[in-house]
Parts: C-alpha cells; structure tokens; sequence
C-alpha cells in the first residue's frame, strides 16, 4: 500500500530516529509499503521519517537503467561503518522537497552495515549514486536534509517555497 511523502518543513522530518530493536510484521510491511511508495513517486531511496515514522529504517533502489534487474535494498538500523577521504558532487533531490535540486558533496565510497529484511546482519560497499543515496537516507534518519548542507540564504528560499507549495496544496 502507497503512503503519502511527508513535505518539507514537517517536524517529524527533524527528529533523530529511534532504532528498530526487533522485527515485526508490521515493520516489514512498513517497508514494503515504502518501497511500493518510492517506485511509485518515483525515487531511488526512501527513509521511514518520510513517511511519517521516526524509525531506523530505509529502502533504496538505484539501479536506473531501463530493463536492468531491479536491486530493492530493505535496511534497518543502516551504519556507515567507513568513508572514503576521496569525495563526489551530485545534484541532489529529495522527495520531501519536491523539484529542488542542488549539488551537495559527500564521500564517494562508504562502507555500510544492515539488518535486512529477514533480520540477518549485512555488510556491503556502496560506490558512486548508490553511496550518495545511502547517505542521503541515513541523514533523514538523523534528522538531516539535503539542504542542510547549503548555505542559509539558498536553504530559507527553498524552505520559503516549501511553505507556500504547502499552503496551495492545503486549499485545494
Ligand atoms: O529519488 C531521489 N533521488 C535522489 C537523487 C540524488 C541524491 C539523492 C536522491 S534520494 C531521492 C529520494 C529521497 O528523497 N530519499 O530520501
Ligand atoms: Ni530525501
């Protein structure tokens, strides 16, 4: 089942996440339903926050190309564990702050750790989109957007926007 995307500025998109101390069915149709949520928005990655849910948990899926094998990634309690020094610029978006982009530089390579979807512990090395998205979803974890990394005057604008998009979607 498809769940709404919470919208920039929302409080429950600034809190830091509780961890997930146990598996439960609600919580692994929690992240099915955020999965159909992303591809249906659509978007590579998705954190439970975004929906409303100030949990550890995150999905992604960054493989792009037109009849490529999708790779749906379910994570709970996701760690960056290492970090490259060597860093990457991407033009970034976010579902919760619909059609803003801007470049934002993190590490290029970082090696992350997982509970997956059936409780077993992974570990595994994201390079390239897939490193930038695994960042940009545990940041909402911590509370942390894209624009966070912008200067205040680029980030009130884009909050400023945010507002209004929010006030005409509440009129209509
Ligand atoms: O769909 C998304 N695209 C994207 C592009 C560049 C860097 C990060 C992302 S994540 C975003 C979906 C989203 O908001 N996840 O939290
Ligand atoms: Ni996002």
């Amino acid at each position: 089942m498809k769940r709404p995307i919470l919208i920039h500025p929302d409080p429950r998109l600034k809190k830091v996440c509780a961890p997930v101390p146990d598996l439960s069915d609600d919580l692994r149709r929690l992240a099915d339903d955020m999965l159909e949520t992303m591809y249906d928005a659509p978007g590579i990655g998705l954190a439970a926050p975004q929906v409303g849910v100030t949990r550890r948990l995150i999905v992604l899926d960054c493989v792009k190309e037109e009849g490529e094998e999708p790779r749906p990634l379910v994570m709970f309690n996701p760690e960056v564990v290492a970090s490259s020094d060597e860093t990457n610029t991407y033009e970034e978006g976010c579902l919760s702050i619909p059609d803003q982009y801007a470049e934002v530089t993190r590490p290029k390579v970082v090696d992350v750790r997982w509970i997956d979807r059936d409780g077993n512990p992974q570990a595994e090395t994201f390079d390239g989109l897939w490193a930038t998205c695994v960042q940009h979803e545990i940041d909402h974890l911590n509370g942390k957007l894209f624009i966070d990394y912008l200067g205040a005057m680029r980030r009130q604008m884009i909050t400023r926007r945010m507002q209004k998009l929010k006030r005409e979607q509440a009129r209509a």
